[in-house]
């Protein structure tokens, strides 16, 4: 197979990119090794911000999204069983929008393939050779059978746990990595939002977040210790740890079958460069960050908008000047979004450790300042909603 661009995985990331790339008219092929039911299925980010929102209607792909998607203009911080509320609107003018990663997922899929572009499922990018000649080659397996997609770029959006970083040799590539002493429970309920709108609980038994999908359907985490089994958390046990650490007076939590429950990692990792040769990593590829701040699916689209924008340039002009400040730009925000991700994560999560009631007081400190200061408040709304993102191209 020939193309312009190959690009390694079909979440958000490689996706969103194929689309940029095709309103360019630049051809791509996306190679994916799951099957498309099961990217379609596979419940992860439920927040999108305003930014991401915007491209995805730049590029036709939010119908579905503008009918089914929930805007929200706030979010509720709860502490010491007490709410504070986050207005976005009244702060900065800006929305976050409730809408499943897994929803987001099945439009661009289904987007591509009206278009006839191809991606191929079930076919899985075994390595990448030749990334300092003008012709790189993805080797590819497809259920046994073999197959090279030559191209003029490689792009690596095959997440966390892809293969294309390791492509770049070591003595060329730093990483930075750190393991968060805890993990969250997540679980999808078949059952009415107890709210309106997202609540981060802070409690002393640990974080909590309430999140929705739909009227009939809600997204719940729990901060839990890293190496707990989910087969150990009983759904009555979930049940009662949520009631706890959302409790307020007036207010109840509603509860109903759980449908889906996993647990999750909290990690964050940056590799810099983010590309080398002909080989551009995005998304979660490059970096993944706490979903405390629910950055990661809005980074992974900032990175392939940056890497769009220079393939323009290259395909037009054969002038590589912004490819190759692609690292340059997108770490200057994979930074800033890390920072508040960790900023997030360390003022609601219960350290292990902490019996030292002093480090409780001052993140109680710390939310009183926030919650009580428009100023700090509009910080984090605006470092919520998405910092700017400008991409002049569409
Ligand atoms: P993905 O989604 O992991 O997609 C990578 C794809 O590459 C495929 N692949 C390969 N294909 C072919 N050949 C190979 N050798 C391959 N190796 C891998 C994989 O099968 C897969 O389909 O990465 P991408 O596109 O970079 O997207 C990143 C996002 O998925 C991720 O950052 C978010 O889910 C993070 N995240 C959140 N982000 C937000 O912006 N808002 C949120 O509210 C939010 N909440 C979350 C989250 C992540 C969570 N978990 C599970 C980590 C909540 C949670 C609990
Ligand atoms: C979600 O709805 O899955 C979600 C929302 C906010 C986060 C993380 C995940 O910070």
């Amino acid at each position: 197979m020939k193309t312009q661009v190959a690009i390694i995985g079909a979440g958000p990331a490689g996706l969103t990119l194929a689309h940029l790339l095709q309103r360019f008219g630049i051809e791509s092929v996306v190679v994916e090794s799951h099957s498309r039911d099961y990217v379609e299925a596979r419940i992860r980010a439920g927040v999108l911000e305003q930014n991401t929102v915007e491209i995805f209607r730049e590029l036709g792909l939010a119908e579905r999204l503008d009918s089914e998607g929930i805007v929200h203009s706030g979010i509720e911080l709860r502490y010491e069983s007490k709410s504070h509320r986050v207005p976005f609107d009244e702060l900065i003018g800006r929305s976050i929008w409730v809408y499943g990663q897994h929803e987001v997922v099945k439009d661009l899929i289904s987007a591509r393939v009206r278009t006839g572009e191809p991606i191929l499922f079930e076919t899985e990018a075994v390595a990448i050779e030749q990334i300092n000649s003008d012709s790189p080659l993805v080797r590819c397996d497809q259920g046994g059978v073999n197959f090279d997609i030559e191209c003029e770029f490689v792009v690596g959006c095959d997440g966390f746990h892809g293969v294309a970083k390791s492509s770049i040799p070591i003595s060329k590539r730093k990483e930075y990595f750190h393991e968060y002493p805890f993990g969250w429970v997540g679980i999808l309920a078949a059952v009415p939002p107890s709210t309106n709108e997202l609540i981060y609980a802070s409690h002393s038994n640990g974080f909590a977040l309430h999140s929705l999908r739909s009227t009939t359907l809600s997204r719940f985490y729990l901060q839990c210790p890293p190496e707990d089994k989910i087969e150990h958390w009983e759904d009555s046990q979930i049940w009662n740890e949520l009631h706890l650490r959302f409790e307020k007076s007036g207010w109840s939590l509603n509860e109903g079958p759980i449908i889906e429950k996993s647990i999750t990692a909290m990690r964050s990792y940056v590799i810099d460069p983010m590309q080398y040769g002909r080989l551009f990593l995005a998304g979660d590829s490059a970096h993944i960050v706490p979903p405390t701040g629910a950055k990661g699916l809005n980074l992974a689209v900032a990175d392939v908008c940056v890497l769009a924008e220079g393939m323009y340039e290259y395909f037009k002009s054969r002038n590589r000047n912004k490819l190759d400040k692609y690292t340059e730009k997108c770490l200057d925000r994979v930074w800033k979004v890390m920072h508040f991700s960790w900023w997030m994560t360390q003022m609601l999560h219960i350290f292990p450790g902490q019996s030292d009631e002093t480090q409780r007081k001052l993140q109680i400190a710390q939310l009183n300042y926030l919650t009580s200061s428009r100023l700090a408040m509009a910080s984090l709304a605006e470092q919520y909603t998405g910092l700017p993102l400008t991409f002049d191209k569409l």
